[in-house]
């Protein structure tokens, strides 16, 4: 039987791929891994049984067979660990890839997220405007980091992994509101290639046609 996986019903992105369900159909796509999709409304979400599988009522979740899972993190390692394709054989190279996994997400996406939720939960109040400058130089910092470490190489440790998955899809939510990315060159060609991944595609369009209409299964 396939996993299935939990997704907006009506993704307020309007297909855009922003919605953290597109990285668990990423990392699906990239080990060929069949999978189902339930859609959930926001109204489910807060409901007992969608509690039950999210403590937080959130999507995505993630089921297969008794394993209930929740956090993108948690369910792409998981892919990761289980499949070929997304992790290094070799013990320490495996590590760092999981490192980079724990730097999209504790140490990159932070502060993008600060700045989505000041422009879009906190846009009327007076100070917000004042802010924004601080806000994006702690973007600013950690993508001169970023650019700094990545460098000429294609992906972050070797070969593509798990760590470039997450950190393409977390740096996707920037460059969607945001041309903080094309001031680093190497990082927004880094983007690029993840976004030309075949997996990459196969996973977007699943969630597009979510909101076109057309299909709502991976
Ligand atoms: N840490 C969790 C994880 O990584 O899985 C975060 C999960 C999460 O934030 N889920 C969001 C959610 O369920 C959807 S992805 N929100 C509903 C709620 O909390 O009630 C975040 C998201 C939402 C919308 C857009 N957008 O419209 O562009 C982008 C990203």
């Amino acid at each position: 039987m396939n996993p299935t996986i939990t997704a907006f019903e009506s993704s307020p992105d309007r297909g855009r791929g922003l919605a953290r369900d597109t990285r668990i159909r990423w990392a699906l796509e990239e080990v060929g891994q069949p999978y189902e999709v339930r859609l959930v409304s926001f109204k489910a979400m807060r409901q007992a049984a969608h509690m039950a599988l999210h403590p937080f009522g959130q999507i995505p979740t993630y089921e297969e067979g008794d394993l209930r899972l929740f956090e993108s993190g948690a369910i792409v390692l998981h892919l990761a660990e289980h499949h070929v394709g997304l992790l290094p054989d070799d013990a320490h190279a495996r590590m760092r890839a999981i490192a980079w996994m724990f730097a999209a997400l504790n140490t990159v996406e932070p502060p993008i997220l600060e700045r989505q939720n000041a422009k879009l939960l906190e846009r009327d109040k007076p100070w917000t405007e004042q802010r924004m400058p601080a806000v994006e130089d702690r973007i600013r910092d950690r993508l001169h980091q970023l650019s700094n470490r990545l460098g000429d190489a294609a992906w972050l440790e070797g070969a593509f992994s798990a760590g470039d998955l997450m950190m393409v899809s977390v740096l996707l939510r920037l460059k969607a509101s945001s041309d903080m990315l094309d001031e680093y060159p190497n990082l927004a060609a880094y983007v690029a290639r993840g976004e030309a991944r075949p997996a990459y595609k196969r996973a977007f369009d699943a969630q597009l046609a979510v909101f076109t209409g057309q299909s709502s299964t991976g």
